[in-house]
């Protein structure tokens, strides 16, 4: 008998990912769909199966976090081993806009999903993950930040995720339920939501390499986070729920680097030196070399000639519009329990990361820019 595993939000980032690793280990598979007016399905398409077919090992079914008569049914008629609960408004500039409707999905629906597991009287067969994170850590009290590192949250956001780390941790206490979080430093990768800063960056940075967008406006380039990828932290999700007893980790890279770098990175992967100057607002990057091999041979030598041009120009700028009324300044984990009783360890570096986005990005952004022109071609991130 394969293993019964249900994630909520598999339509995002992180759920698509786990979504393959776990299929791959022979996992039935579930997953939550927002009702949406469109499919919104691209990160999972190529694991999409007919529901006409029989033995099938992804099933999606219509759900929200917000719905808890919905999430009670599903897990009742699913009656999973493992709950991944991944789905959440994650974008923490946005919950700034919409704190109330952060706090219900992401607070109140880890409740809802830990109570219909208590009700269904399933607390002994399920094991669950809950989607915590490093913004817990926010106004940061030690660094670097571990287990015992004490919380202070500082958005919308990262205080609807308090409860939903706190009430996963009372829930183990209280009812013996084996669940646990993990508290996942930032983890990015080509399948990245466009408006998070990595993709932002990588997808801009592709297009200015094209020719088809002249300049970024950025927010604040000061912060500094602890970067992965999602390909790592999907792995650490997974080992976290097969440990005999529950129990809370940081999964991190233990490295920190600046917005500004991250940028000069991008630019520097694809042959572009971004020379950064001025401070604040008035910050800018300007593009001052060229590496005309490497731009060559990653971009094409069709679209030197234009980037030559260019030198002396601003590619960056930045927008207040971006800023947050509350910023994390910075992020950095140490992830030694994980490494210790998981034996986990990340196996992408953060260059690793970037060759990976800006290799995708400029492959859909030549796509991009093919149907502009009038071509067909199917988009697929996972080509
Ligand atoms: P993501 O790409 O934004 O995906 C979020 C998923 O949640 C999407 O499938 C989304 O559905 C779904 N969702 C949102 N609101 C929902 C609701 N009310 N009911 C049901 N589904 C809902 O996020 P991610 O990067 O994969 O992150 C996965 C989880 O880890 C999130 O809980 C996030 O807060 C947390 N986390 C992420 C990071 C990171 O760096 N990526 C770090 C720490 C923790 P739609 O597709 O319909 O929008
Ligand atoms: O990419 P971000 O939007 O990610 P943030 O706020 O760190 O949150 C992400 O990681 C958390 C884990 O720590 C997750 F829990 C959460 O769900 C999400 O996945 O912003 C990173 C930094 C911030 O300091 C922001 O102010 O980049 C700075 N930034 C500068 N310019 C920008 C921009 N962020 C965005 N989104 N857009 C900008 O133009």
């Amino acid at each position: 008998m394969s293993k019964v595993a249900l994630i909520t939000g598999i339509t995002g980032q992180d759920g698509a990912y786990l979504a393959e690793y776990l299929i791959k280990k022979g996992y039935q598979v579930h997953g939550i769909k927002r009702r949406s007016s469109m499919f919104n399905t691209e990160r999972i398409d190529h694991l999409y199966q007919d529901p006409h077919e029989v033995n099938r090992n992804l099933i999606l079914h219509y759900g929200d976090l917000t719905d808890s008569l919905n999430l009670t049914r599903i897990i009742g008629e699913i009656q999973p081993d493992e709950i991944y609960n991944l789905a959440a408004m994650s974008h923490v500039k946005v919950s700034f806009d919409t704190p109330e409707y952060t706090a219900n999905a992401d607070g109140l629906g880890v409740l809802r999903i830990l109570e219909a597991v208590r009700l269904l009287k399933l607390t002994e067969k399920t094991r669950i993950y809950q989607a915590s994170t490093s913004e817990l850590y926010g106004l940061v009290q030690e660094v670097p930040q571990k287990e015992t590192t004490p919380f202070y949250p500082r958005s919308p956001y990262a205080v609807a995720k308090l409860y939903g780390y706190w009430i996963t941790v009372n829930y183990r206490e209280a009812y013996g339920m084996h669940a646990s979080n993990g508290i996942l430093f930032n983890h990015e990768s080509p399948l990245r939501g466009e408006t998070f800063v990595t993709r932002k960056v990588t997808r801009a940075v592709a297009r200015i390499a094209l020719g088809i967008q002249q300049k970024v406006y950025m927010g604040n380039l000061s912060s500094k986070r602890d970067w992965g990828h999602a390909k790592d932290y999907v792995r650490a999700m997974y080992l976290i729920l097969q440990q005999d007893e529950p129990s809370d980790y940081v999964i991190a890279t233990g490295i920190t680097t600046t917005i500004r770098d991250f940028i000069r990175l991008a630019f520097q992967e694809i042959g572009l030196e971004a020379e950064f100057k001025g401070e604040g607002v008035d910050e800018i990057a300007c593009l001052s070399a060229v590496n005309e091999s490497v731009f060559n041979q990653k971009i094409g030598e069709a679209y030197l000639e234009s980037i030559r041009k260019r030198i002396g120009e601003t590619l960056v700028g930045v927008d207040p519009q971006y800023f947050r009324p509350t910023e994390v300044d910075l992020l950095l984990g140490d992830a030694t329990k994980a490494r210790t009783i998981l034996s986990w360890e990340p196996r992408y570096s953060l260059l690793d990361l970037i060759q990976d986005m800006m290799l995708s990005d400029v492959k859909l952004m030549k796509k991009e820019s093919y149907l502009k022109k009038g071509g067909y071609q199917i988009l697929n991130y996972f080509e």
